[in-house]
């Protein structure tokens, strides 16, 4: 019940992809979530080409299903690490944090899939038109780099707009919000949060600690004044941005004061000072377990939902 047209385009059991999460989502992770039948995906942020080959290697070791790479467009290395998910055959690219266009044509001569995220209906049609295979609608309660609407406003929208698959991402914690993404059109869902608890991933402890112990309140945004707002768990870092951003500092500060903080949390543990990005459902992740766990519950949960929907339907006729 829960097999869309994703499943077949990306040859993998359940619609649900790993969102590609700089310094979080590894081969181990990645691995995890293709073996438990999603699509991982290695997050590449601002990584140098040499580690993205090493991940891409290892992955392959760890599964013989599909998995993925993100690139972060904004990172001084995107150019570089296409040209090594080009070499090395990655079966499916997703893009963040810009317009892939450039690089679509060349990724798809050798097979690949690509799906780049989308903040915009305006986006989203401009992309469609240059032959990309699907489109990750993404709202506003994602973790890290944000657009500005909600994914209930932008997913229909999109989906109204295109004729490709679109998969919905943001604000996506069970199998509650997979059925709503499928409710509103999409073909799918792309959850990273809720993946940062599972057990192979390799991110400090303590930000899987501070996630379990998240509230509903607890994700602010920084950052909107540079152009490049970022959902963050609320901390000493938030509150520095919070008062460069009341004496309206200069963009350059704001910048300098982001620099290394995600590596800061994500790698060394530093959750008070680093940026540990993280969506609004970090409030919804209540234990850490294998990949493979998470997605059998999501599944669960879906189809159950799905079935009872279809079921109030059936009696009302
Ligand atoms: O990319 C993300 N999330 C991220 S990237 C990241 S690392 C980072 N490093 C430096 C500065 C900022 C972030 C942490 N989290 N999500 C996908 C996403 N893509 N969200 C928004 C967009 C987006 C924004 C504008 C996609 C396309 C776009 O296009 C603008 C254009 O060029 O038309």
């Amino acid at each position: 019940m829960l097999q869309t047209e994703l499943c077949e385009l990306l040859g993998i059991d359940y619609p649900i992809l790993q969102g590609g999460m700089a310094w979080v989502s590894d081969a181990r992770l990645a691995a995890a979530v293709s073996n438990g039948g999603g699509l991982g995906i290695i997050g590449t942020g601002q990584a140098p080409p040499d580690w993205v080959r090493e991940h891409i290697r290892a992955a392959k070791t760890l599964t013989d299903r599909p998995f993925g790479v993100n690139v972060m467009l904004l990172s001084p290395f995107a150019e570089e690490v296409m040209r090594v998910v080009v070499e090395e055959r990655v079966v499916v690219v997703t893009t963040g944090a810009g317009n892939p266009g450039k690089y679509i044509s060349e990724l798809q001569e050798v097979g690949t899939r690509v799906i780049p995220v989308v903040p915009s209906v305006a986006l989203a049609r401009r992309l469609e038109q240059t032959g990309v295979n699907a489109l990750i609608a993404e709202g506003m309660e994602s973790g890290g780099h944000i657009g500005e609407l909600t994914t209930m406003v932008l997913v229909p929208q999109i989906v109204d707009a295109v004729d490709i698959p679109v998969i919905a991402a943001g604000g996506i914690g069970d199998g509650r919000g997979i059925a709503a993404a499928l409710a509103l059109g999409a073909a799918g869902v792309q959850m990273g949060t809720r993946f940062i608890c599972a057990e192979e991933c390799t991110v400090h402890p303590k930000v899987k600690e501070r996630i379990l112990e998240a509230r509903d309140r607890d994700t602010v945004v920084s950052g909107r004044l540079t152009g490049h707002p970022v959902r963050c768990l609320r901390n000493k870092l938030t509150r520095q941005f919070d008062e460069l951003e009341a004496r309206q500092a200069p963009v350059e500060e704001l910048e300098k004061l982001g620099v290394g903080k995600l590596r800061a949390a994500m790698v060394n543990g530093d959750v008070e000072y680093g940026s540990v990005m993280a969506g609004q459902v970090a409030a919804m992740v209540r234990e850490i377990k294998p990949a493979r766990e998470i997605i059998r519950e999501l599944v669960l949960e879906a189809r159950e939902i799905l079935r009872r929907m279809g079921r109030t339907g059936e009696n009302e006729r």
